[in-house]
């Protein structure tokens, strides 16, 4: 390809970060609430930034402003591997696995979180989308008939169309679009995440839900969507307390560690409850009657220094007060990944992924119905190996990643 061929393609940062805008400008389209979410995240950010000098230290206020995660949830191994496709045509690779399953509230998840893999591409723009995928052969959840059920209804649905799929694999392959190609694929992959306007199976729903929300929200509507997209926050106590102030009704804490003195490490959220959404239902007898849909609701989040291995089993053991006070303590003790700046000051390295246990109270705290789960069954075995080879491409370790940073520099 000539340099002038290459010079004018939109390259996958820029895919990212208009994929990020636009599905942001969808969602705040679909759930108003999300927008004063914004709105009231970036007010915080701002007084951050006015009132202290060391605001930007885990990220520049360019970048924590312009950044969200996604959340999607998908029904089948196809469909997770296409939108590994998608993804990596934006510059997003999976990273991490995990089992919410396991969580003390278990969903019928695994998942995985895309986002990109390097600084340059971090700093540049850090979307990242937690995926998750219906483990439909649990039989703590299904039984055999309802598989089969699950699997016909998911077989007959088509969430990315070949021409999105087709332009996702050149962008890949080329390391971007020309630029009327990725209007055309930015406005294909945006519109795979819009709500969907099928009407909805009641009884069909119904009969999931009483399972798991989240296996409804998965299993019983013909499209995906995005689940929530959440911006990022320097104060995220004084985001919670604003929201309140507004008469926006908060979950009852925030999720991760406690606020303290001490260095901010890995991910504190909070989230607003899911708001009813009106949907077209489908009766048994073939008749269509409006309704409504609690599954979508808003969060944000405050990142801290990713902990190493050694900070983590500490932090999951003894939680946020067995840890030193100081960013010095913090890296000499192997605890938290920093960088030595220029001038050999510690820059953190930023928590860039996600927290099962956050990750679970937050599915928890939107279900509509506390689900039903047969104990006596075995769970269906899943794991990393088992996603990576799903995915067709590499499943990345975050520590891998973390200790790469660190010894680059
Ligand atoms: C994903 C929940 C996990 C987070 O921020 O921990 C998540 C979902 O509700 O689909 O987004
Ligand atoms: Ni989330």
């Amino acid at each position: 390809m000539s340099g002038d061929a290459e010079s004018s393609l939109v390259t996958a940062t820029a895919l990212r970060a208009r994929f990020a805008r636009g599905l942001s400008e969808l969602y705040g389209r679909e759930v108003p609430a999300y927008t004063t979410l914004v709105e009231v995240s970036e007010e915080v950010n701002a007084d951050v930034v006015a009132r202290s000098d060391d605001a930007e230290r885990f990220g520049t206020i360019e970048r924590v402003t312009a950044e969200r995660h996604g959340a999607i949830r998908l029904g089948t191994p196809e469909e997770l591997a296409q939108v590994a496709r998608i993804f990596g045509a934006c510059g997003m690779y999976p990273v991490g696995f995990y089992d919410l399953r396991e969580a003390t509230v278990a969903i019928p998840v695994v998942s995985t979180a895309f986002r990109p893999i390097d600084r340059a591409e971090l700093a540049a723009n850090p979307f990242r989308v937690f995926t998750s995928l219906l483990v439909v052969d649990d039989r703590r959840f299904f039984d055999a008939p309802l598989e089969a059920e699950l699997r016909e209804f998911l077989q007959a649905r088509t969430l990315f169309g070949d021409e999105l799929l087709a332009l996702a694999d050149r962008a890949e392959a080329d390391g971007g679009l020309a630029a009327p190609d990725a209007d055309r694929f930015l406005e294909l992959a945006t519109a795979a995440f819009a709500l969907s306007p099928e009407p909805v199976e009641r009884d069909w729903y119904a009969r999931l839900e009483a399972i798991s929300s989240v296996a409804a929200d998965i299993g019983g509507v013909a499209g995906t969507h995005i689940n929530h997209l959440t911006p990022r926050v320097l104060d995220i106590d004084d985001l919670y307390a604003r929201m309140t102030e507004r008469g926006i009704e908060m979950i009852d804490r925030i999720q991760g560690p406690p606020r303290t003195d001490k260095p901010d490490v890995l991910l504190r959220q909070t989230s607003f409850r899911a708001l009813a959404e009106p949907r077209t239902f489908r009766d048994a007898d073939g008749s269509l009657s409006s309704g409504d849909l609690r599954v979508r609701f808003g969060e944000v989040e405050a990142r801290g220094v990713a902990l190493t291995p050694r900070g983590r089993e500490l932090y999951d053991a003894h939680g946020i007060e067995a840890f030193p006070d100081t960013d010095e303590e913090l890296a000499s003790q192997d605890l938290a990944y920093y960088v030595r700046d220029d001038d050999g000051r510690l820059s953190p390295i930023v928590y860039e992924d996600f927290l099962p246990k956050s990750a679970a109270g937050i599915f928890a705290s939107n279900l509509t119905s506390d689900g039903s789960l047969d104990a006596s069954q075995q769970g269906s075995a899943r794991d990393a190996a088992w996603l990576q080879g799903v995915l067709g491409r590499a499943l990345h370790d975050p520590y891998a990643l973390y200790d790469a940073e660190r010894a680059e520099m």
